[in-house]
């Protein structure tokens, strides 16, 4: 109700609306309009209220609030449930716990900031106030090996977010990074839980640096991140890039579940700035440099060295060509 409320406080933006249309439009009682508008300055609406006149709708708070994100969000199954936090150790852990309670496929958790947000191999990912860290719940019908897939579903879905809101299309770092002129805007953190042959469910963390001043990265980020805000020189919708970013996951989710990754990895190679460049592969123990040439069918990297093909599942990457840092 209080969406609904919200959406109609939005149509007439700017214009009093009285408790007694709220009431009809609603169907329930003045009180509980009352009651709704209180909880809404509580999230930090503001929202004028005077005798006579009504309710007018001031400011939306710049928040990644449920309402705020699901308002005109076109999906049927992804961001259905929506949990928000001002702040949080890590959406990811949240997700997973929220995994292993059996909660529903698409269940999104967002924090405004994180205390303890995560990379990969347990790096740190600095998560402040203005970007978007999110964490979406899925119970895909994939073997475990493909899961990796699914952070390229991830990938293509966040540049056409980004370009969707920004105007702007970053260039996609095999695997999970999303690159403005070279440097990091987004990266990506897909965590499973599965048994040899199963998939219990699938955590994917997308942490995008949205409204972030470049001044505010800390000096060891300084030369290697990039923000929307910092090359825009704007802030952007942040509300409106987590609704595309989930119609868009939507959308490919649900080929790929249909006819397979054929149409996904052919627009991933479109946006990828790994083919065809020099790159150095770190693996445990050892390094290997080569041309990147493809990505197979389950989204491993196959790079062309002095030996013959090689193909990397999983790994980070260096562009050699590109003064990759
Ligand atoms: C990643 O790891 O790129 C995955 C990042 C996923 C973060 C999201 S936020 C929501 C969800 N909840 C979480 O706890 N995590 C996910 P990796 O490829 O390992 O890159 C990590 C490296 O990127 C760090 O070692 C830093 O060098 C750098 N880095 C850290 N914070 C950054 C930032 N905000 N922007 C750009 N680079 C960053």
């Amino acid at each position: 109700m209080k969406e609904i409320l919200l959406a109609e406080l939005k149509r007439q933006l700017g214009r009093y609306v009285s408790g007694e249309e709220l009431s009809q439009r609603l169907g329930v009682t003045r009180t509980a309009v009352w009651k709704q508008i209180q909880a809404l300055r509580e999230e930090g609406y503001g929202i004028e209220a005077l005798p006579r006149l009504g309710y007018r709708l001031l400011v939306a708070p710049d928040l990644l609030l449920p309402a705020e994100i699901q308002g005109g969000l076109a999906t049927s199954v992804l961001g259905r449930k929506v949990y928000h936090y001002r702040e949080t150790d890590s959406t990811n852990r949240l997700a997973r716990e929220l995994g292993s309670r059996g909660e529903p496929e698409g269940t999104l958790v967002v924090a405004e900031r994180q205390q303890a947000g995560r990379g990969r191999l347990d790096r740190k990912w600095f998560s402040p106030a203005g970007g978007i860290w999110l964490s979406l719940l899925l119970r895909p019908q994939l073997f475990p090996h493909q899961a990796q897939l699914l952070t390229l579903v991830a990938a293509v879905a966040a540049v056409e977010a980004t370009e969707a809101v920004s105007g702007l299309v970053p260039g996609i770092k095999w695997p999970n990074d999303l690159l403005l002129a070279g440097s990091k805007l987004a990266g990506i953190l897909t965590e499973v839980s599965a048994e040899i042959d199963l998939v219990h469910y699938l955590v994917l963390g997308v942490g995008v640096n949205a409204n972030i001043p470049a001044d505010a990265f800390p000096a060891e980020l300084r030369e290697t991140a990039t923000s929307m805000l910092a090359v825009l020189g704007q802030p952007v919708n942040r509300a409106a890039w987590v609704r595309q970013f989930l119609q868009y996951f939507e959308k490919h989710y649900l080929v790929v579940g249909s006819s397979g990754f054929d149409d996904l990895l052919a627009r991933w190679r479109r946006y990828s700035v790994t083919l065809g460049h020099e790159v150095t592969v770190y693996l445990p123990g050892r390094q290997v440099s080569g041309t990147a040439i493809d990505i197979d069918d389950h989204g491993a990297l196959q790079v062309r060295t002095e030996a013959g093909i090689e193909t990397f599942p999983a790994g980070e990457i260096r562009l050699r060509d590109k003064g990759d840092r």
